[in-house]
């Protein structure tokens, strides 16, 4: 199904008086907010082709009906996100999960709806039918070079795929690590990954970027191979210029200081790529600013201040992905919410006072550092960035939209109830 212009309108329509009366409060607040907007409206989020099913967790999965059941139709899903809130303009692709079968037709699509292509994700952390190594005990770290091998020609595979869409970078996330004590030698592990990443890189076009991302722990128990950012990085330094940091949020041990993390990788000129998501203990894959908005606001606000310093583009210099698992809600929905809170928490750093937090600092004035941030997050900034989505074409209220259209249950009348979208 198609969201057509007249059914945006005449959601838009009733709720115009309403909407105009806040955003004119809020310009009195602020003052010229032009600025703010056109930052907003520049501003996508790549949704990730494995998100739009119903996710599940090993325990079980609940198909919400109506999922998508190939690439065309993941793409079509996303075409409805963009065209509610015009801010999810990319879409991230998985491989083998989406192998497209007709690329100049799935790219023409894609156009359709206006969508890019953004990162390009391989995976060698579960085996295909018919393949010939297994990944078991890893995949670019493993101790038989058969399977390295395979696993490093997989990547490339996948660079090639995406060559043909228009990306430009690949992500690289390994399962690989051990789950007990002794099983493997940290170093040989370490190197093994490092000469096959080596192998990826050289098959990088020179206008693309490879994102090295870590995560703490899961599916291996004991070590991971690429475990925080410290070891991300080391990858990075050693491949060169293209390579690059990935941050997940849901990727940390609790409390990890993210906002730090991100403000050094910064400096470094090393932060690539980031996945939202939102967790209370562990990879929970919930939605953006669900669990911990505050947290999600003091990272945009190192982003902000860091792309900033380093004149840097806010919409074009990093990837910015969701990675997210939808088991209770609508996947559509949830993404229209992920992406919401993030456009939310973006502006929210926008309109901190940078000079006056610098002052703040320097004088070591620690309250006003405090009630200077605060301030930011404490302002509702719902109806800028509705503003944004509204001159862009979209929905003033897309949640609203999706559920008075009844755009799920047209999509079960579509594709049917029972259909289960390939992803996690
Ligand atoms: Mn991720």
């Amino acid at each position: 199904m198609q969201l057509e212009k007249y059914q945006i309108q005449s959601h838009n329509e009733p709720q115009l008086s309403a909407h105009y009366r806040k955003l004119a409060y809020l310009e009195e607040e602020l003052g010229d907010t032009e600025q703010l907007i056109e930052k907003l409206t520049a501003f996508q989020i790549a949704i990730p082709s494995w998100a739009l099913g119903t996710g599940g967790t090993r325990f079980g999965r609940f198909s919400a009906g109506g999922e998508p059941r190939n690439l065309e139709e993941k793409i079509n899903d996303i075409g409805l996100l963009h065209a509610l809130n015009r801010s999810s303009g990319a879409i991230s692709l998985h491989i083998p999960w989406d192998i497209p079968q007709d690329t100049l037709a799935v790219k023409e699509l894609a156009a359709s709806h206006g969508l890019r292509f953004d990162a390009m994700n391989s995976n060698t952390f579960q085996d295909q039918q018919n393949q010939e190594f297994s990944y078991k005990f890893g995949s670019l770290q493993h101790e038989d070079p058969k399977v390295r091998k395979q696993a490093v020609e997989h990547n490339i595979e996948v660079i090639r795929q995406g060559i043909e869409l228009g990306s430009k970078s690949l992500t690289v996330w390994l399962a690989d690590g051990s789950c007990f004590p002794g099983q493997l030698n940290f170093r040989k592990a370490f190197q093994h990954t490092l000469d096959s990443l080596k192998e990826i890189y050289a098959a990088l076009p020179d206008d693309w970027k490879i994102f090295i991302e870590y995560k703490a722990f899961e599916p291996n128990f004991y070590s991971t191979t690429v475990g925080d950012w410290g070891q991300s990085l080391l990858f990075a330094n050693k491949l060169g210029p293209k390579a690059y940091t990935l941050v997940d949020l849901g990727h940390h041990l609790p409390n990890a200081n993210i906002e730090q993390i991100v403000s050094l990788l910064l400096m470094e000129e090393k932060l690539g790529g980031f996945h939202f998501n939102d967790s209370k203990y562990g990879d929970d894959d919930l939605t953006a600013g669900s669990i911990k908005p505050y947290q999600l606001f003091l990272i945009f606000n190192e982003l902000v201040e860091g792309m900033d310093t380093r004149g840097m583009d806010h919409a074009e210099d990093l990837g910015w992905m969701i990675d997210a698992s939808h088991n209770v809600k609508d996947p559509l929905e949830d993404l229209l919410q992920s992406v919401e809170a993030i456009m939310l928490a973006y502006a929210q750093a926008l309109i901190v006072d940078r000079a006056a937090l610098q002052t703040a600092q320097i004088e070591n004035d620690v309250v006003r550092c405090q009630e200077i941030l605060q301030n930011a997050f404490r302002t509702d900034l719902r109806p800028l960035v509705a503003e944004a989505r509204l001159r862009s074409g979209g929905a003033l209220a897309p949640v609203e939209l999706f559920r008075s259209l009844q755009i799920r249950s047209q999509l079960i009348q579509e594709r049917g109830l029972f259909t289960m979208a390939t992803g996690l």
